[in-house]
Parts: structure tokens; sequence; C-alpha cells
């Protein structure tokens, strides 16, 4: 075990049973002309968690430990999108429109992809969820078990969002996380910090929060 410093104690790192999830770095959420900015959203302010997780990732690819990314998104025929998400809000552009990047939230379109600066690379695991939770309609859980993964360091946007949702069907399903908070962003600074302390609260009652470079100290 490593020893990782976080709150509310210390994170118990298992290097046999640990992976990397990558949460939506998507041009879509990211990018100007994206989903994102389509709710009325300053996408810059997402644009923090972009270094630290780089070095995160960049020492779990030399340690050769996996990766996991996942992505947010609908079939083209949109088969898979409830009216009840399609119809929610006041967007410029719908879900499954033609934006700047393509139509907004569906595979295939440049907006869908994971920005350059953390895209997967060979052997990494990417995960296309209908959902913002990452365990909802996707095998998620089926390619954490059958490699013996116990324990997961989460990244990703946004925080309040589709880190939340995913930490805790995590949680629910037994998986230890390791939220790294500034490797997380979302466009509202105070659900960020609101979200980070739901999950440590109460004795970790959703997992533990820790900052990347406690991560990477711990791993020396
Ligand atoms: C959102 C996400 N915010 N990835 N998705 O709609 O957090």
């Amino acid at each position: 075990m490593i020893t990782v410093k976080a709150d509310p104690f210390a994170f118990p790192l298992d290097p046999d049973h640990v992976a990397l999830l990558c949460i939506d770095f998507q041009r879509d959420f990211m990018e100007a002309g994206g989903f994102g900015e389509s709710l009325g959203n300053d996408v810059s302010t997402l644009r923090t968690a972009i270094e630290p997780t780089r070095g995160v990732l960049a020492e779990f690819r030399r340690r050769g430990w996996p990766v996991i990314h996942t992505r947010e998104g609908h079939r083209p025929d949109l088969a898979d999108l409830f009216p009840a998400k399609r119809d929610r809000g006041n967007p410029s552009l719908r879900i499954g429109e033609e934006g700047p990047m393509g139509r907004l939230l569906v595979r295939g379109s440049a907006g869908h992809e994971i920005i350059p600066e953390l895209a997967p690379v060979e052997g990494e695991v990417v995960l296309d969820k209908p959902g913002k939770g990452s365990f909802y309609a996707t095998d998620l859980e089926t390619i954490l078990r059958a490699r013996g993964i116990t324990q997961l360091v989460v990244t990703g946007v946004t925080t309040e969002v589709c880190v939340q949702s995913t930490a805790r069907e995590a949680n629910d399903r037994g998986f230890e996380c390791l939220v790294l908070a500034d490797c997380t962003s979302s466009y509202f600074p105070e659900f960020h910090e609101s979200a980070l302390r739901m999950f440590s609260a109460q004795g970790a009652i959703v997992g533990w929060v820790g900052q990347s470079g406690q991560l990477l100290d711990a791993l020396g």
C-alpha cells in the first residue's frame, strides 16, 4: 500500500488494483462552441484541471497502470437520448444540433472528442456513456471487475455533475475513490467546492479528496 495524504484521512492506494478515471475531458465541455457553452457557461473555468491531470496521467502511463477515459454523448440517431434530457434547460443549441464543432454531444463529432492535451493513447479504455454517471448504461463495472480494479483515482469535469454522479455510483458498487480536487473543475466554483466537501464529509461517505501533488509525492 502507498499512503496518500487526503481528506478526511490518508488514502491507502493499492498499486495492483487502482485505475485512473478521466471523466469527460471533451471539447464539448472544455472549448468554446460546444455543449457547455451552449448552456451559457464560461468554459474557460474548466481549464485549470488540464495541467494537473496531465501530470497524473503521465505518471500512470509511466507505471503502466490502467487508464480509463469517459465521454458523454449520444448515438447519431439519438435513439439513446431521453426527451427529458434533450428538452432540459434553454440552451442556444440542443443536443444533436449542428454547432461549430459538429453535432452537439453526438458520438463521432469533433466536439465529442477528448481535448488533445489529455487524448487517450493506445491500450487505454475509452468509454462512451449517454448519462452523467459513468456506470449507467455502460460496461464500466464489468471492465473494472475483469481487471481486478477496486480503487479509482478520479479526475474530470464537471465536479458536481459527471464526476459527482460517477463517484457516487462507484462508491455504491464498493470501489474506493480518491477524487483529485485540482484535476476536477466546474463552471461554478462554489459547486466545485461543495461537491468536494460532500465527498469527504462524514468520514469519506462518498470518497477521499486529495490533490495531484499529494498523489505524485506519495508515488515518489
Ligand atoms: C455535464 C458533465 N455537466 N460531464 N456533463 O453536463 O459533467
